[in-house]
């Protein structure tokens, strides 16, 4: 099956670009301004006009789908509040990156669309296609394709138009993209052109060859079986304070960051580098798959340089790790005067 988009956009830029991160300690709004979120375009930005646009489902369905972004807006809108996570570079898996924001997305939803196509049973996957194209790392792609596993399509996969409440801009996938909560950002195709339903993983660099972890056995070595980067494994920063920041001696602080994980995060701990090892943040319960804001206060006893740190452990008991991972504790060095 082939997947070229046809007819190929201008690419402005073409070739990888994204925008540099907020830091840790500029995390202060819940939700990101849309010129703070990440961005992250592997092969460039695909310049689309809206009225020229249109995506298609197809593939192993009954009722093949032809779709305007008007055909989009005509649909029930829906709308959920997601943390939105690259999982760093595909060429250096284990680097940790920490580009993250918590967006407002708005859209329709994917099972409602594929409710419409009736798949046909043997459909397992869906491959999403986005017009972009080029090389990345020396390698030609034909377009950016993800796959997403049919049982993973529930209410809150979104095809979306809308980024807090406004269009998106064109780097992060205008007019429409796929929006897979608690999921690593790259397999959130944007500029969509196609998605086709099929009974197997889809072929292409993005899918075969990066993005796929190696699976650790229970101690930790691995099994030589891999495991597409797909569910957020936890994660938490201390927001506030600040790497650098001086502060007084037996004056209180409130230590606050976010956490977040696939499945939520169930617990955070703070260490505050005093001696006093691991204590219990407060933290808000989960919804949906935004970020929870976690805080513990602190009350310095000792001069010198501190360094605090946090660790969140989800919902289905897997902990932060301190070093080796994508998602590995993040340190912040204060000065106690
Ligand atoms: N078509 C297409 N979709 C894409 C990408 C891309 O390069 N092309 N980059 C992916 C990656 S690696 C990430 S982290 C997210 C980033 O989305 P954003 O730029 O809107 O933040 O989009 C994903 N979807
Ligand atoms: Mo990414």
């Amino acid at each position: 099956m082939r997947v070229t988009p046809a007819p190929r956009p201008t690419l402005d830029p073409s070739g990888p670009y994204m925008r540099h991160p907020l830091q840790p300690h500029q995390l202060l709004d819940r939700i990101t301004r849309v010129q703070d979120t990440i961005v992250l375009c592997r092969l460039g930005v695909p310049r689309l006009e809206a009225d020229a646009w249109s995506m298609s489902v197809d593939g192993l369905v009954r009722r093949p789908l032809h779709l305007t972004l008007a055909d989009l807006k005509r649909r029930p809108r829906a709308e959920i509040t997601s943390i939105h996570q690259c999982c760093g570079s595909p060429l250096h898996p284990e680097v940790p990156t920490r580009r993250v924001c918590n967006v407002v997305w708005g859209g329709v939803t994917l099972s409602g669309v594929l409710a419409e196509c009736e798949p046909d049973p043997a459909a397992r996957f869906i491959w999403s296609i986005g017009a972009d194209h080029g090389v990345f790392n020396d390698v030609s792609c034909e377009a950016y394709v993800k796959d997403l596993p049919l049982e993973r399509a529930a209410d809150d996969v979104l095809i979306a138009f809308e980024m807090n409440g406004a269009p998106l801009p064109p780097e992060n996938g205008y007019p429409a993209r796929l929006v897979i909560p608690g999921y690593y950002g790259t397999n959130s195709v944007k500029w969509l052109s196609r998605m086709t339903l099929a009974s197997s993983r889809a072929p292409g660099p993005f899918t075969t060859r990066w993005y796929n972890d190696p699976v650790h056995d229970a101690s930790g070595q691995p099994t030589g079986e891999i495991r597409p980067v797909r569910s957020i494994a936890p994660e938490s920063v201390i927001v506030s304070p600040a790497p650098g920041q001086s502060l007084a001696v037996g004056e209180s602080i409130d230590v606050w960051g976010w956490a977040w994980a696939d499945t939520g995060a169930a617990s955070v701990e703070v260490n505050i580098g005093d001696g006093d090892g691991w204590m219990p943040a407060a933290l808000e319960p989960p919804v949906g798959h935004a970020w929870q804001r976690f805080a513990a206060s602190w009350r310095p006893r000792h001069r010198g340089e501190h360094v605090l740190c946090s660790r969140a452990r989800s919902a289905d008991g897997q902990l932060q790790p301190a070093s080796g991972a994508r998602n590995e504790v993040y340190r912040v060095p204060v000065h106690i005067a």
